[in-house]
């Protein structure tokens, strides 16, 4: 059996323009669009977002502003300059209410975020239905806004849940309703299937993700790599290990992979950590800081999560100090446990901007 994990995703709802809606409200009942100008001509630019109403007229993101204006004539509406540093605000003061309710919480852009409940709900997912919907009165009541929940046991079904139902939706997605519910979606639902891949799968006879599921994943690997291959292949059953990751206000850079096989075998480990770690060490030089805090996580074979950390008492700026110290954290992580590895991250986080100088090794702790 695999362990269960229950994670909701929060989608606030129509975000740019609800937020528009709540400093005015005497907007609220009209067609609300909210634009980023170019600057070329007065109405030159696109569409960011769109309320509801707009939305029935047509009125979508990414449209130019001049068919949204063309689709709206002769209707009371309301279009309205972005302002990004104000939603921003706002979304910061939402993450920080949904993360009183979550274990871990993994912000996606700027007004979804992932939150783990599994300890919360005690993995129930009755409680969790229960905790969604008190996430959306705290919501409510606290900033105005109402939003849209997916609960299922994983990132890739809450995805899709909090899709179903929009604007101020709550869709609880059991783990033994996960064939029923992304059996006859359309493939072009699954995260990661776009035009030239649906259109690839159409040519193979797979229109839903029901015939995805059914099809030899040999021939899916054959067609599409293994990496897409496979990753369509457990897509398709409602599968996906990711973990909610809790990046701390996009105050840590970390990255995962699957290994070419399940092993607790050190060295095919690190084979792949490696590279990691050279990843997220291009990344730090880039933001031009150190790190305090290094963190690994393992997702093992029956897709149980573990963690380990370890934090240093000098920012250090080292990728093969990294590399070493990560070792030794899966060599510990490994040890404790009698499962084998499926996939390897490795995260570092707590950061200090760099001055130039690069700390001395030995003001790292054991
Ligand atoms: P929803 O979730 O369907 O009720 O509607 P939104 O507006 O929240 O859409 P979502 O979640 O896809 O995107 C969140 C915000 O990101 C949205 O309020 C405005 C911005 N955004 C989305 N799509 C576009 C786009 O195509 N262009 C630009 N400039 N901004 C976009
Ligand atoms: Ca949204």
């Amino acid at each position: 059996m695999l362990p269960i994990r229950v994670v909701m995703l929060v989608d606030l709802d129509y975000f740019y323009a609800q937020i528009e809606e709540i400093r005015n409200p005497s907007i609220k009942d009209k067609p609300v669009v909210v634009c980023v100008y170019s600057g070329r001509t007065k109405d030159s630019g696109v569409v960011s977002t769109a309320n509801y109403i707009a939305r029935s007229y047509g009125v979508k993101s990414g449209i130019p502003i001049v068919l949204a204006k063309k689709k709206l004539e002769d209707i009371d509406s309301v279009f309205l300059p972005m302002n990004h540093d104000f939603y921003k605000e706002v979304s910061d003061r939402v993450m920080r209410i949904l993360k009183t309710f979550a274990g871990n919480l993994e912000q996606e852009g700027i007004d979804e975020a992932y939150l783990d409940v599994t300890v919360r709900t005690d993995e129930n997912f009755d409680k969790a239905g229960l905790l969604g919907m008190e996430i959306k009165k705290a919501v409510k009541e606290q900033e105005g806004l109402s939003c849209s929940v997916g609960i299922g046991p994983n990132k890739l079904v809450a995805k899709i849940a909090a899709d179903i139902k929009k604007p101020d939706g709550l869709t609880v997605v059991r783990p033994d309703e996960v064939e029923q519910f992304f059996g006859p979606l359309p493939v072009d639902r699954l995260l990661g299937v776009g035009k030239k891949t649906s259109e690839k799968l159409a040519e193979m006879g797979i229109v839903t993700v029901s015939d995805l599921a059914n099809y030899d994943v040999k021939s899916l690997v054959g067609c599409f790599g293994k990496g897409l291959g496979s990753y369509l292949h457990d897509a398709s059953r409602g599968i996906d290990q990711d973990p909610v990751e809790d990046r701390g206000d996009s105050e840590s850079i970390s990255r995962i992979a699957t290994l070419k096989e399940d092993t607790r075998d050190l060295a095919t480990i690190t084979e792949k950590t490696d590279r990691l770690c050279e990843d997220v060490y291009a990344k730090l030089k880039q933001r031009g800081v150190s790190f305090k805090l290094i963190g690994v996580v393992a997702v093992m074979k029956d897709l149980s999560i573990l963690t380990r950390s370890k934090t240093l008492n000098d920012a250090v700026n080292d990728p093969s100090l990294l590399k070493s110290e990560v070792d030794e954290l899966f060599k510990k992580l490994v040890k404790e446990t009698d499962k084998e590895v499926r996939r390897a991250g490795v995260r570092v986080s707590c950061f200090v901007e760099e001055r130039g100088q690069q700390k001395q090794l030995t003001s790292f702790l054991k």
